[in-house]
């Protein structure tokens, strides 16, 4: 068969004579892309160019995974909100997994149409699997909130949800990646749905959410994320070095275990979400709370504050003191977040989501560290007015020098290296006074 006549190339030439073809420089008429999207059953749907500034930070990681991408389509699928504020962790669980669910089956939809179409596209997952292997580091490629803002489907609200202006908070996002550049682009919004009531400050169990709208990542995870990732690591490490079942079950209730199971046979399960449950804002939200603040506040918000259950949290935690202080009548259970740095630049990287601001009160110090062996590094931790900031480098003068074997330090982080017998090894050496290592080690419970 002589090339020009052979089965494929002709199929090819066929499709690129109905208008689509292989060839990237065509560009995709936004509006046919948008049909699309709203035809495969996305309730709204925008595109954002690869090139913007806004996603300046996140074009690394998004051409790691498809080089070829020009054009980022958002997708919103709604969530019913009388589910996301049952009191039933059930309900709400059922809810957020049908959600998830849904935008990736919109997602494969458009992948497929697309494809046959000859264009290029990736779906990267909504939520989960994700790149366990970069734990505990980032890893999922696309931050969907972020292409969802630049897309004006919505603003970030004052808890770091995408709110849309219409659908409110009540949305699970995705993204699909495409090959072409599209006739025309959106903008983000110029305003901002959320109304800053702040009820998702009251509501969070573990006051991961600030009034001044700082947010406490790891907080947030180790509650709502109790039969996952961290939670799940921290339960296999309660198993194993639990002596017997007796010894087990005096860390893990059997409604813990079952729950655990739950998890893992049925699909993620959270302890919260509060903070999307109680969201008034969106057109089409904020009818209950217009007309009647005193019903939906003892409704919505006061049936979650109310509510007699489990909140888990690290000892010694600004999670663990926010519990005891607003939520007394919920039950304190006290874990491990299950984050461990795996390297010196991941220890780096997580003390900015680790660290816990109020157990800093009172705490104006520098840190140099010097790291030695399988990883050389040279950083300076600085800990001022309940912030933490980390340079590159030391400065003159710090208040505690901390050199360390990199290895030792990693194993002392993960309990398994005594502290007292690496500093007689000289394995880990302090110059300063050691009540500023207790101080630091005090913003970073585990
Ligand atoms: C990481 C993540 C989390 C983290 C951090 C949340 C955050 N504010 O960024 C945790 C575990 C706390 C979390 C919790 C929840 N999440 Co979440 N999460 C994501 C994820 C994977 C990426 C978020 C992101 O890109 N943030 C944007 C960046 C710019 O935020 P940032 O503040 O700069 O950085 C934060 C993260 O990078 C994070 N981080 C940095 N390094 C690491 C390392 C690890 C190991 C982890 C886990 C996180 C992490 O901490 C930073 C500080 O907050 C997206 C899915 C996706 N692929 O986009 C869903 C997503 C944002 N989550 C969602 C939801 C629904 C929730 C929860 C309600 C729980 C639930 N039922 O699923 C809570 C709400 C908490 C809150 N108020 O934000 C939805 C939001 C929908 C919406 N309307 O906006 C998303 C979009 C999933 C989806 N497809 O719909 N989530
Ligand atoms: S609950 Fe209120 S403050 Fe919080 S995000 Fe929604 S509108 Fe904004």
């Amino acid at each position: 068969v002589k090339f020009d006549e052979h089965p494929t190339v002709k199929r090819y030439r066929e499709i690129a004579r109905q208008g689509f073809s292989q060839k990237p420089e065509e560009k995709l008429d936004s509006e046919w892309l948008k049909k699309l999207a709203l035809d495969s059953g996305a309730d709204d749907v925008g595109l954002v160019d690869i090139d913007r500034s806004g996603m300046e930070i996140h074009r690394k990681d998004i051409l790691e995974v498809f080089p070829p991408t020009e054009t980022l389509m958002s997708l919103v699928r709604r969530l019913n909100p009388e589910n996301i504020r049952c009191v039933s962790r059930a309900v709400s669980d059922l809810e957020f997994l049908h959600g998830m669910r849904k935008v990736d089956a919109v997602a494969s939809k458009i992948v497929e149409d697309l494809g046959k179409k000859g264009v290029r596209v990736l779906n990267p997952p909504s939520g989960f699997p994700m790149e366990m292997a970069k734990w505990p580091g980032k890893m999922w490629p696309v931050p969907h909130k972020v292409v969802a803002v630049e897309a004006g489907l919505g603003a970030m609200g004052h808890h770091r949800l995408l709110i849309h202006p219409r659908f409110g908070n009540f949305v699970t996002l995705g993204t699909i990646l495409i090959d072409r550049v599209a006739t025309a682009y959106d903008r983000p919004l110029n305003f901002n749905p959320c109304l800053q009531c702040k009820l998702c400050v009251s509501v969070c169990p573990v006051g991961a959410i600030g009034p001044d709208g700082h947010f406490s990542f790891v907080n947030c995870m180790t509650h709502n994320y109790r039969d996952r990732m961290g939670g799940f690591l921290d339960w296999v490490k309660s198993m194993v070095s639990s002596k017997d079942f007796r010894s087990y079950r005096s860390k893990f209730k059997d409604s813990e275990t079952v729950s655990m199971w739950q998890t893992l046979s049925y699909g993620i399960c959270n302890k919260s979400s509060y903070c999307m449950a109680v969201c008034p804002a969106g057109e089409e939200m904020i009818g209950p709370f217009l007309d009647n603040r005193k019903t939906f506040l003892e409704t919505v918000v006061g049936s979650l504050q109310d509510k007699v259950e489990s909140i888990y949290v690290v000892p010694g935690s600004d999670g663990e003191a926010h519990v005891a202080k607003h939520f007394p009548h919920k039950n304190i259970r006290r874990i491990g977040h299950g984050l461990r740095a795996s390297s010196v630049k991941s220890f780096f990287d997580a003390l900015p989501l680790l660290f816990q601001r109020n157990q800093s009160e009172g705490l104006n110090a520098t840190y140099c560290f010097t790291f030695t062996g399988a990883e050389a590094f040279k950083k300076t931790v600085v800990i001022r007015d309940k912030k933490i900031e980390i340079q590159d480098g030391h400065i003159k003068t710090p208040d505690l020098h901390l050199l360390a074997d990199s290895k030792t330090w990693l194993n002392f982080l993960a309990k398994e290296e005594n502290l007292f017998w690496a500093m007689l090894r000289r394995k880990i050496r302090i110059r300063g006074s050691p009540r500023l290592m207790k101080s630091f080690a005090r913003c970073f419970p585990s």
